[in-house]
């Protein structure tokens, strides 16, 4: 039994929601002017675990979680080295935060931002899904304003929306390698992030104190359903006008979006945990990356990359340019300089990540060979002729750092040809895509002509 009977008639509806603003004319014209079966469709959300209480709850948990996706999505940009050139997009203006040079320590840390970044877009799906059914009436809200401020607010809530769906589908359908758009993917995903970010910011401006209110006021979590009823009719209209009886209580809603969260999370978090591979399921690719030693994930096999056993076999030199001398190296040349071993991730954007043991010559040993040992920029290019990922720049503190490499050996292996035999670039930090495979040449570039 409700201790709030539900309003009937249009007037309290009128009376709960905000006045009409200016133009007056305009929004009373509206009104009276109802396009056939908008009361109906209205009418036909009767669930009475609806309102301010559930919406703020879900809520809440976005406002934690959300700038987290964002922050770490801009960091990954950052990761990528817009200051080398080598960002996606790579033109963007002054709308980008402050850059900096990506440091390698601690060695995980594009590992966890990237980590973070696709592993929570993934588990707040339901989260998200849930928060659109707790408001969905109001999109059939009629006025659809009352008020300038109010439609200004709406198309917020439309950039809002449609931002989240947005870059959720544009993210799982980039880690999916399903370009079904017709667009750049980081082009795409980089404004929409904006545009989603600034919404974000006006509504958590425009709804924080209501969320606040509801969450002070009386709780539900305990609430059965039995003993579920609507919560008195509030001004944003989100509880429901003539409310059905309760068929889930609201603690069994969010416990519903809790564990499908959770279930995700559970299908996902093997993709960043080596031991937990197997139950990595929504991984598209080296949930069974095979036994032995180069049994981790690939991402572009030697032969999608197009590159020839030929290419890769006794024939193969490094080209190793530096302000003093090119020198032309064999694999043989490579594994009689001093060898460094270090335990280092491999993290990839797209959302998977795994720590092996690497062996190989320092990047810092290989520029002394050529000039200083000190470079600003090495340039390492690939034996894979198109693609967007043969090549790449490696800042100073990168070139410096002490477990640098130019990878020969795996865990105490050769490399597998899908991991970049004859050589490969691993560096603490560095993300995925300019850990470059199959290389031919390193250019080292001297301090100051970065
Ligand atoms: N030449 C070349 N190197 C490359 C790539 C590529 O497409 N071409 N892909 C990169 C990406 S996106 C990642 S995540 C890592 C993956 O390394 P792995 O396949 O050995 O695990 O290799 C990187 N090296
Ligand atoms: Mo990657």
């Amino acid at each position: 039994m409700s201790p709030h009977p539900p309003p009937t008639g249009s007037d309290e509806r009128a009376t709960a929601g905000p006045a009409y603003g200016f133009p007056t004319g305009l929004w009373r014209g509206l009104e009276r002017r109802r396009p056939p079966g908008v009361d109906a469709v209205a009418a036909a959300w009767r669930s009475p675990v609806r309102g301010p209480w559930l919406t703020s709850v879900l809520g809440a948990a976005l406002l934690v979680a959300l700038p987290l996706v964002v922050v770490t999505g801009l960091l990954d940009w950052i990761a990528y080295g817009p200051r080398l050139g080598q960002a996606f997009p790579r033109d963007v203006g002054w709308l980008h935060p402050p850059v900096f040079d990506w440091p390698t320590r601690p060695a995980w840390l594009f590992r966890v931002t990237q980590g973070l970044h696709v592993t929570l877009g993934i588990v707040l799906v339901p989260v998200v899904l849930a928060k659109l059914w707790s408001v969905v009436p109001k999109l059939f809200d009629w006025p659809p304003a009352r008020s300038p401020a109010q439609v200004l607010e709406r198309l917020s809530l439309l950039l809002l929306v449609g931002g989240i769906l947005f870059q959720t589908a544009t993210g799982l359908l980039n880690i999916q390698y399903a370009y079904l758009f017709g667009f750049d993917f980081y082009t795409a995903h980089w404004y929409g992030g904006w545009i989603f970010t600034v919404a974000l910011v006006s509504h958590v401006a425009i709804k924080l104190p209501r969320m606040v209110t509801a969450l002070r006021g009386p709780g539900f979590a305990r609430t059965p359903v039995a003993a579920t009823t609507p919560e008195p009719p509030d001004r944003d209209g989100l509880v429901a006008r003539r409310p059905g009886p309760a068929t889930v209580s609201r603690r069994g809603v969010l416990a519903l979006t809790g564990g499908g969260a959770l279930l995700l999370a559970a299908l996902t978090v093997g993709q960043s945990v080596d031991a937990l591979r197997r139950t990595a399921l929504l991984l598209p690719r080296g949930r069974r990356p095979g036994p032995g030693p180069n049994g981790f994930p690939v991402n572009r096999t030697v032969s999608a990359a197009g590159v020839a056993p030929a290419d890769t076999g006794a024939g193969w030199r490094l080209t190793v340019r530096g302000a003093d001398r090119t020198v032309a190296l064999d694999r043989a040349a490579l594994l009689a300089l001093p060898q460094h071993t270090a335990r280092l991730p491999i993290a990839c954007v797209e959302g998977w990540s795994t720590e092996q043991t690497w062996t190989g010559v320092r990047l810092r040993d290989l520029a002394a060979l050529v000039g200083p040992s000190d470079p600003a920029t090495a340039r390492v290019r690939s034996l894979e002729r198109a693609g967007l990922f043969n090549q790449a720049v490696l800042h100073a503190g990168q070139v410096g750092d002490g477990d640098a490499l130019l990878a020969l050996r795996v865990n105490g292996v050769d490399l597998a040809p899908d991991h970049g035999f004859p050589a490969r670039i691993i560096v603490p930090a560095l993300p995925g895509v300019h850990c470059t495979k199959w290389v031919r040449e390193i250019t080292f570039g001297g301090r100051g002509d970065a």
